[in-house]
Formats: C-alpha cells, structure tokens, sequence
C-alpha cells in the first residue's frame, strides 16, 4: 500500500521466563514459570507497538509454545509484514493468513502488537478501535490450584480479604474423581455464600466419568464446569443433560470452531481466548456467535502476562454480553512485574486502562532480567 502513513520496519522477538509465585497443578502440568513471548513492531513513524503470546506449561496444553511462536513469527510472520502498512491491522492479518496457517496465538501477539501500536498512533486505547468498551472495569476470578485443600482455603481467604477475587476456580482432574468431589465440596462448604466456586477439568474425564461427576458437582455447589471431556461430541451430549453450566475452552479454537459447537448445542458457555480463537478481531467473531446462540461468555486466560491480559481486557470490555466475568489474573501468577506502572486489581476487578493503545508502558530494566539469554531477534 503506497500511500501508508506507517510503514513495519522491524520486528523484534524475545523470550521472557519469570518464576510463578506457587506451583500451579493442572491436569496437564504443574507449572513453576511462565514464559512470556514478546513481540516488538517498529514503525517508520517512530511508534512501537508490543504484543505477547503465552501458552500454558510449553506444550501440554496446546499445539503451540513460546519457543514455536517465537520460530512461527521470525520465520515467517515478520518477513512477510516487513514493509507492509502497519495501520491497515484487518487486511495485513489476512494476508499473514494466506501465507502462515492456523498458528492462533503467534498471529494473536502479532497483531495485538500492531493495535497497541495503531491505538497509540491515534491517541486512542484499544478498546476503541474494537468499536468502543461498554465497561472500564471487570470482574477476576482466580484459580486456586496448589493441589492441595487446606493451602487453597487458605489462599482463597486471603484474596478475599484483600478483596481480589471472590470467584474461584478449581484445577480438578488429575486425581480420582471422588478425591476432586471432596476437595471442591471443602473449598465450596467453608465459603458457603462468600465466594463463587468453579472448577476446569481441562479435558481429564470421559464421556461416562463426566456424567457422573458433573451431578455430584452441582450438589455441592459447582455453578461452572469447565472443559470436563476433550470431545466436542461428549461435550454437547453432557451440556443436554447438566444440572450446571458447562463451558468449553480446549474445543473453543476460533469462530469455525465456535461455529460448530454452537450449531450442536455444544455448551452452555465459551471461555473466549484471544490467542486461542487466533487473534482479537477473531475473539470478537467468537463471541458474536456465541451471542447469536445464546451462549453466555466468560473471558479466559492463558496465564498471560501485562501485555496479553490487557489486550484480552480492552476486548473484553466491549463485549455486548460478559455474563461470567473474567479470568484475566495472569500477571498476578509471576513473581516479576514488568510494567513501569502496576496494573490496577481492586474490589475484585481489572481496570482497563485508559491510555493509548493498551495503555501500559514495559518496565525495560526488568525485561533485561528475565530475557531468556541469546535469543533475541529482529527481523527487517
Ligand atoms: C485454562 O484451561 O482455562 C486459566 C486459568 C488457569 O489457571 O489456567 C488457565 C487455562
Ligand atoms: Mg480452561
């Protein structure tokens, strides 16, 4: 495009490894870091937009890690943007599509970066240029997932004393299921009305496990079960016949997926992920068909850091329908703050901060220590 007003001139990649602040079990993996993916686009007008993509425990979780993302977008993504407009954010992403297949959470980091940059060009914060925010702030759940009941109430007690979350998710299924029933009928009895009890079983049971356990749930008090069976099938045979909500994340891979399982009656609600569903305008696309079908939505996380977290916050908040609130903790899971300013988490929400594109600044001293060493690349 000849009369761009910005032109990418590079694009930088670095990895970022910092300690969790506890051990995070999940059925998948115990996670003890995090590492962060982030990416830099310099443009001709001196502006410098910065995206993140970040997956859960390498590559346990998903067909994507850091590592990959990193390859995906030096490779193959940043060649091909080189050069291109960067304030043409819709049709460049297309192109990058043609070129490089699926791969949803570098295309994701991409051009989150590309918005938080094009935000800050027009003075604007993200949120606008996805068409306005309907909320500056947001509910956040946490996840209590130390594997173990006493540290949970212990943990949780002391987030809703400092008044950080009052909804909790439960990391079940990689212990029998009648262990998981007492550890989550524990956590729900000691907080009775006080807190909000979830759990995600990231696709541990069977079809026939499932269906037994998801009834025990609901006596206990479990209002959200999440991705309890890895099938999409024996998901919606399971949302016919729950007494509680059920909510896909794992199956949930961008709009032709969201489109299926809402053709199938596949859920109840869609834990929507902007890396997962391949970048925030394909989130937007999500939840315009799970608002079409009568899903209800809940904005989900990939233990992100500042940059993914915020970028899924300015999304998040113009959502028409958010009737689960949010997951959107994952800073708060590191040890390390990278930012110049903390991020906002008080009354048991997120601020979405009101500053050009995502509205928050590196913190470039702390960056350098958590740079994982030789690695660094920048592509022109
Ligand atoms: C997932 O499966 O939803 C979100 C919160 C958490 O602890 O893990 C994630 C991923
Ligand atoms: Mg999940």
């Amino acid at each position: 495009m000849s009369n761009a007003t910005a032109v990418i001139e590079a694009v930088e990649t670095i990895l970022l490894d910092i300690p969790t602040v506890r051990p995070h079990k999940l059925s998948v993996a115990t996670m003890h870091g995090q590492t962060l993916m982030v990416v830099k686009v310099y443009c001709s007008d001196g502006i410098v937009g910065i995206g993140e993509g970040t997956t859960i425990a390498g590559m346990a979780y998903g067909p994507e890690s850091p590592e990959s993302m990193k390859v995906a977008i030096d490779t193959y993504l940043a060649p091909a943007a080189v050069g291109k407009d960067a304030t043409s954010i819709q049709a460049l992403m297309a192109h990058l599509g043609k070129l490089v297949k699926v791969n949803h959470f570098s295309k994701s980091a991409l051009e989150t970066a590309l918005l938080d940059g094009h935000g800050k060009r027009l003075n604007v914060p993200v949120s606008e240029l996805l068409g306005g925010r309907r909320r500056d702030r947001l509910p956040v759940a946490w996840t209590l997932a130390s594997g173990d009941t006493a540290k949970d109430i212990a943990e949780a007690e002391h987030m809703l004393e400092i008044r950080r979350h009052n909804i909790f998710k439960l990391k079940i299924g990689a212990r029998d299921i009648h262990t998981d029933i007492k550890h989550v009928a524990e956590i729900k009895r000691h907080f009775g009305d006080r807190a909000s009890v979830r759990v995600d079983v990231n696709m541990a049971w069977s079809e026939i496990q499932a269906s037994r356990a998801i009834p025990a749930l609901a006596d206990v008090g479990c209002e959200l079960v999440e991705q309890p069976v890895a099938s999409a099938a024996a998901l919606a045979r399971l949302t016919r016949r729950s007494p509680v909500a059920l909510m896909a994340d794992e199956i949930l891979q961008g709009p032709e997926s969201a489109f299926e399982i809402a053709r199938n009656d596949g859920a109840n609600v869609f834990a929507i992920k902007i890396e997962q569903s391949g970048g925030l305008f394909a989130a937007q696309r999500v939840a315009a068909i799970a608002d079409a079908a009568g899903i209800e939505l809940y904005g989900g996380t990939m233990l992100e850091g500042a940059f993914s977290t915020i970028a899924s916050a300015h999304l998040f908040a113009t959502f028409a329908n958010l009737q689960w609130g949010t997951e959107l903790f994952g800073p708060l899971l590191i040890t390390e703050e990278i930012l110049s300013t903390p991020l906002e988490y008080s009354d048991f929400q997120i601020t979405v901060p009101q500053g050009a594109g995502l509205g928050i600044e590196l913190d470039e001293a702390a960056v350098k220590r958590f740079t994982r060493k030789g690695l660094t690349k920048v592509v022109r």
